[in-house]
């Protein structure tokens, strides 16, 4: 694309298509069941702009914010930018003004001070309220029914974080949302905020307390008793910024930490543990207590960061396909005193997991994640690492049985959500957009609707997209009556 750098960033599934669609009953082939009735909000980056500097990464893209309306089998598509403070003033100048990806001193003058975020990570639903949210800033509020961007979120002034992960979690139980900001003190701060919001949306708890090293916290856990911080040595360095230089660096001779403190207790009671040197992960299946002293986290590691940029800072050079990985699970123990704990291997390497929304915190006995099948040819270009995942996995951590949906050859496919169904022994639906390559530079695009219990049998419906698509980062499912409940109408 003209004006776009020639990289995996702005190149075949992740060229920019920059277009907002409001689109009413797409065609679907086979029948899509019934009792999904709902919205899906996805995450989708896609640069407005041609970057202001030569290399820009996929992860500074603007967010869109999309939905699918299902409703009796028919199903509507709309997406629309949201509107940042960045957005807009770059709207306004008619080309980008922010430089590199979180670093404020690369910056066009003119911009100085304006809020850099691109809110482009994951919709959250809370308390009546969409948002978009990106770990770099504060969230956005958007009008679920319109999509229009109704602005900064910082719960009616009470927040002090100047950032909110895009990796909420919500008790299913409690409808409490659990959140943090790291960098939350300012750009490279050593400051995390860790945060609840009651169920009627209002901030009942912020506590700050300091990490031992500004590094990627991308995800957080929460159990019943639990809140669990995972630090990763990917790492800021506010010299090497000021210096024209990137946020991140990896780390490999670093090692990880994990902060583990009860849920609502006083930060002074935080248990520090350290683990492998170098190791990352981005994203957390799920976290339960297995008994009162023993914690559980399940997540998707990869012995060096999977984000090409980052790594490359830290002077790893490897190739993604290059880099070995796994799903483990570690379990801490918080009746010892030591630092360290257990690692199991429990599934193949993969990321972007998903379970059901009711199972958060608590034991389960299965959950769903995108990898890489070995026989299904090369991976597509594509998403926020450059190499689109071409399978859906269904694993049981304790059995350890493993189930695959395979894609066709040069296919791929995005983060699904998960759909309880009204029987209580069917393990729910799966929705996950897969793209596939038709042309050169050409793609299509399809919604497959997915049986969570029989993934093997692939899609029992297709909506066919009639537009171009390019690839989300997270999704968000939320029932119809909720949908219909929205505070911001
Ligand atoms: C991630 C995604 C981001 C980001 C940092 O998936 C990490 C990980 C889409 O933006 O800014
Ligand atoms: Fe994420």
């Amino acid at each position: 694309m003209p004006g776009f750098p020639n990289t995996p960033d702005f190149t075949e599934l992740n060229t920019p298509v920059r277009q907002e669609l409001d689109l009413r009953n797409l065609p679907v082939e086979g029948t899509i069941p019934p009792e999904i009735s709902g919205v899906f909000f996805r995450a989708v980056p896609d640069p407005a702009h041609e970057p202001m500097l030569e290399d820009d990464t996929g992860l500074s893209a603007d967010g869109m914010i999309a939905r699918f309306l299902i409703n009796s089998g028919n199903v509507d598509y709309a997406i629309k930018y949201v509107e940042t403070a960045r957005y807009l003033a770059e709207q306004k100048a008619g080309k980008a003004l922010f430089g590199r990806y979180r670093n404020p001193f690369t910056d066009d003058p003119s911009v100085e001070g304006v809020d850099r975020t691109v809110s482009n990570t994951t919709p959250v639903w809370h308390a009546g309220r969409l948002f978009m949210t990106k770990e770099d800033g504060r969230a956005y509020e958007i009008n679920p029914k319109t999509l229009e961007t109704i602005g900064s979120w910082d719960f009616h002034g009470a927040l002090k974080s100047q950032t909110m992960t895009a990796h909420v979690r919500i008790d299913p139980e409690t409808g409490e949302m659990f959140f943090f900001g790291y960098e939350a003190g300012g750009l490279c701060t050593d400051d995390l905020a860790y945060c609840i919001a009651d169920k009627n949306g209002e901030l009942v708890y912020e506590q700050w307390f300091k990490l031992p090293y500004c590094g990627m916290m991308h995800d957080f856990a929460i159990t019943k008793k639990y809140a669990i911080f995972p630090l990763f040595p990917t790492t800021a360095d506010l010299e090497r910024m000021k210096a024209g230089g990137p946020h991140w660096a990896h780390d490999q001779d670093l090692e990880c930490w994990i902060g583990i403190m009860p849920r609502y207790g006083d930060v002074t009671s935080l248990r520090a543990f350290k683990g492998p040197k170098g190791v990352s992960a981005f994203h957390i299946l799920n976290a339960f207590d297995e008994d009162d002293d023993r914690v559980c986290l399940d997540l998707h590691t990869a012995e060096t960061n999977m984000f090409p940029f980052m790594r490359e800072a830290g002077g790893v050079t490897k190739q993604n396909w290059e880099i070995p990985g796994s799903t483990q699970r570690w379990t801490f123990d918080l009746s010892k005193d030591d630092d360290a704990f257990e690692i199991i291997d429990i599934g193949p390497p993969g990321d972007m997991p998903r379970i059901s929304d009711a199972l958060h915190g608590r034991a389960y006995d299965h959950g769903w994640y995108l990898s890489m099948n070995p026989e299904g040819g090369p991976p597509l270009i594509g998403g926020p690492v450059g190499t689109a995942f071409n399978a859906l996995l269904r694993l049981e951590p304790e059995t350890g049985r493993l189930d695959m949906m395979s894609l066709p050859f040069e296919s791929a496919i995005n983060e699904p959500v998960h759909i309880p169904a009204d029987d209580p022994d069917h393990e729910g639906w799966l929705l996950a957009v897969v793209d596939r390559k038709t042309g050169d530079n050409e793609y299509k695009s399809e919604l497959w609707v997915i049986d969570g219990g029989n993934i093997s049998a692939g899609p029992v419906a297709k909506v066919i997209m009639p537009c171009r698509m390019r690839p989300q980062v997270h999704g968000w499912w939320v029932p119809m009556a909720t949908y219909k409940d929205a505070a911001a109408v």
